[in-house]
């Protein structure tokens, strides 16, 4: 294996014979399936809502990629997470300033964006503040972009408490997906997330102040379940707060059509500000977040690719290519030229059909080792669902659960770079491997030999034999072999 490891940001840079060729290479070629393949457990209807949107599709977070725009500062409640100097931590990572833009500027930066990354699919408005509350500048924007862009995606993130007033211009607007943070459903719990919030022209605090949010944020969802708009909902866990309390959220918003549910850790630092940085309010352990995903599996789907993005980022999710496109970057005049987003589309097209059905195949070939046991493992990639970053340029991994089941997503692990113009860092390598607690295997494009061994002393296999290769592939081929040897060593 091995050879030129190449990116989507290269690819989308290509020509298109070039795009076609680097996303073909590695690709199993056994079907020619069409990315119209749906999964058994949705409609079709549903099916074209999300096939293209990162955050609603953990599939399609390999392959498109979502902007965001701030254009909507104003914010009509008060977080305890929150102190408002930074984003809007209800959708975005806190302790972040993202750049504040007119409708006007936002469209600019839009078009620049569509122009210059064919990944792009969909554009989110997402704090600072709240994009229901601060309604005419999320509509002014959203309007002048979907003029000029008119297959975009348009979508937003709320706190609730003004969206039951903008439903029904959400629906003629074709805004499909709304995200509502939802941290309770019972006003007690809400009593410690939320000091004020403003309403009908004045403030509420206390236990008014957490009914009135609850029963708006209720009467949202129910709304937009009725128009057949997708919801995300959105709870911040807080330990000691809300933790216990999330399992009857969950409960709740599936009984009233949420689609996604994305439990987000708090990220509290007194750096913040913020009153539960001061406070020294914790955020939850990874082990925390995922114990409680496993107690939600059954409930509402949930999200688990969630990279609490900032305000203004552009990419995809795994990456932030923001800051190449500042409004002083952005020509005063731009206009739309669609052809790289088409040809970029096409072609994924085609190879998510490759990809879905390599997945298939995985699945079948695991069933086959019945003993063997759960494993997890950790992949570096650039995006296009293949195993094809360098081990020392990774700023993350996403790490797989694999079993006779077949292979699973579970979440990322962020990590510094090891690796920093050729060079690597010992310091940062010892991040790297605490990131990758419990990981049994880690699958990259390319490996040195000398992280390889410091990997091997902590118990974890590294290696770029699966390069290129569809991740669900390379970690059934990995696990198989594995699985195989040992059971011959047993056997011996
Ligand atoms: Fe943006 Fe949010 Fe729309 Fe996605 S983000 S408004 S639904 S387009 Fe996505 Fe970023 Fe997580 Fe949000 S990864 S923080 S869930
Ligand atoms: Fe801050 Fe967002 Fe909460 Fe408003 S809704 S207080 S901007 S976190």
């Amino acid at each position: 294996m091995g050879g030129q490891l190449i990116g989507l940001q290269t690819l989308a840079a290509s020509g298109t014979e070039t795009m076609r060729a680097a996303l073909s290479a590695g690709g199993c070629s056994s079907s020619q399936c069409g990315s119209s393949d749906k999964p058994d457990s949705m409609s079709a209807e549903i099916w074209e809502k999300i096939k293209d949107h990162p955050c609603y599709s953990e599939e399609a977070h390999h392959y498109f990629a979502r902007m965001h725009v701030a254009v909507a500062p104003a914010c009509n409640i008060q977080c305890n997470y929150c102190n408002r100097k930074y984003d809007c931590a209800n959708e975005s990572r806190p302790g972040v300033v993202s750049e504040k833009l007119t409708p006007e500027q936002a469209r600019r930066k839009v078009i620049a964006v569509a122009n210059e990354v064919p990944q792009l699919s969909v554009l989110g408005i997402a704090g600072p503040g709240d994009a229901c509350y601060d309604w005419k500048k999320t509509r002014e924007t959203f309007s002048r972009i979907a003029d000029e862009i008119p297959d975009i995606k348009l979508c937003l993130s709320t706190n609730g408490l003004a969206l039951p007033d903008h439903v029904d211009e959400i629906a003629t607007m074709n805004i499909d997906h709304v995200t509502i943070t939802i941290n309770m459903i019972d006003p007690q719990v809400g009593l410690e997330i939320y000091p004020w919030i403003f309403y009908k022209n004045r403030r509420w605090t206390g236990l008014d102040a957490s009914k009135i949010l609850h029963e708006r944020q209720m009467l949202g969802l129910e709304m937009l379940t009725t128009r057949g708009i997708l919801t995300k909902i959105n709870s911040v866990m807080i330990p000691g707060v809300n933790d216990t309390h999330l399992a009857e959220v969950n409960r709740v918003v599936k009984e009233k059509g949420a689609f996604l549910h994305n439990i987000m850790p708090l990220i509290s630092d007194p750096a913040h500000g913020t009153h539960y940085g001061l406070t020294g309010q914790r955020g939850p352990t990874h082990a925390e977040l995922q114990a409680l995903q496993a107690k939600l599996e059954d409930g509402t789907k949930l999200m688990r690719h969630c990279r609490q993005c900032r305000a203004d980022a552009v990419g995809l999710l795994g990456e932030d290519r923001g800051q190449e496109f500042t409004l002083t970057q952005v020509p005063e005049v731009v206009s739309y030229d669609p052809s790289r987003r088409a040809d970029y589309r096409a072609l994924v097209s085609e190879m998510r059909g490759e990809h879905e059905a390599a997945r298939r195949a995985v699945g079948e070939t695991l069933a086959d080792l019945e003993t063997a046991p759960t494993c997890l493992v950790a992949v570096a990639t650039k995006g296009g669902g293949r195993i094809n970053q360098h081990f020392g340029h990774a700023k993350e991994f996403l790490v797989y659960e694999v079993s006779p089941h077949g292979v699973r997503f579970l979440s990322h692990r962020k990590t510094e770079q090891y690796c920093e113009g050729g060079w690597g860092d010992d310091a940062s390598l010892d991040g790297v491997i605490a990131a990758l607690d419990g990981v049994s295997a880690v699958l990259c494009g390319k490996i040195g030999d000398c992280p390889k061994e410091s990997l091997a002393a902590a118990g974890i296999v590294a290696t770029d034999e699966y390069a290129l290769e569809w991740i669900e592939e390379g970690i059934g081929c990995w696990y198989k072999q594995i699985s195989q040897s040992q059971q011959t060593r047993r056997s011996a």
